[in-house]
């Protein structure tokens, strides 16, 4: 039978135990789970109305690879890849029009995100609409098309739960994993935003909202 002594260190433990870390993953960034949550609702019939506008495709890489991921984008520019490279284009190639606006549900957040992270000077001009389903993936990689790497960026998680994959500045550099869920926020800047990171195989599974996918929305400054 334990001491009284013994009882009292382990509920004084309890009771004192950290509260989550933002910032597990290093300096620079900044883990906000259910950030994303209070807005979930306007968040997702935006969300409805830019892949309407902008369906989700999957595009093809410069070795001629089809993506896993299928992607679109809101704002004045969006990231697309061909057989020709990866680039911000203010024109959907499929559409051939404009993206659609950033939504403001969307822009509120990634500036409120941002600036919880003290990145208060966040000017979301692109975001970028990952669909993954069971089985997609995204290899380890830099975000390097972007012109002003003091921008921080934002990415918010909707729908099935993934690992995210972070690495260092180089590319064999060890890689850290941590699973992100549906209302997770995540924010990279100064000088944990060239660090490779990727995600792993998608889990199959059913989000009681989403269904069986999961979006990601990656909001950045392109210009
Ligand atoms: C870590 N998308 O589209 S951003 C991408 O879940 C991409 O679909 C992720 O990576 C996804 O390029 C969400 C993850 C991310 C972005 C930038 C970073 C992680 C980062 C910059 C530095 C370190
Ligand atoms: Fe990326």
């Amino acid at each position: 039978m334990p001491t009284r002594g013994v009882m009292n260190t382990s509920l004084f433990e309890m009771e004192t135990a950290a509260p989550p870390s933002r910032d597990i993953l290093g300096t620079g960034t900044a883990v906000l789970a259910g950030f994303a949550l209070d807005a979930e609702e306007e968040l997702l019939s935006s969300l409805k109305d830019v892949i309407e506008r902008s369906p989700l495709r999957n595009m093809v890489t410069p070795s001629g690879f089809r993506m896993s991921v299928a992607m679109s984008n809101c704002g004045s520019l969006g990231w697309v890849t061909d057989r020709t490279g990866y680039r911000y284009d203010v024109i959907d190639p499929e559409a051939n029009r404009p993206w659609p606006a950033m939504p403001t549900a969307f822009r509120h957040l990634a500036i409120s995100a941002a600036e919880e992270a003290g990145f208060s000077n966040f000017i979301p001009d692109t975001c970028l609409i990952n669909r993954y389903e069971p089985g997609a993936r995204l290899s380890l990689h830099q975000d390097k098309n972007e012109r002003d790497f003091t921008q921080p960026i934002v990415s918010v998680s909707l729908g099935l739960p993934a690992t995210f994959l972070f690495g260092g500045l180089e590319r064999g550099d060890k890689t850290q994993r941590i699973q992100v869920i549906h209302g997770d926020v995540l924010v990279w800047g100064g000088s944990a935003r060239l660090r490779y990171h990727g995600i792993a195989p998608l889990k199959d599974g059913e989000h009681p909202r989403i269904g069986r996918v999961r979006y990601n929305l990656t909001f950045r400054n392109a210009s």
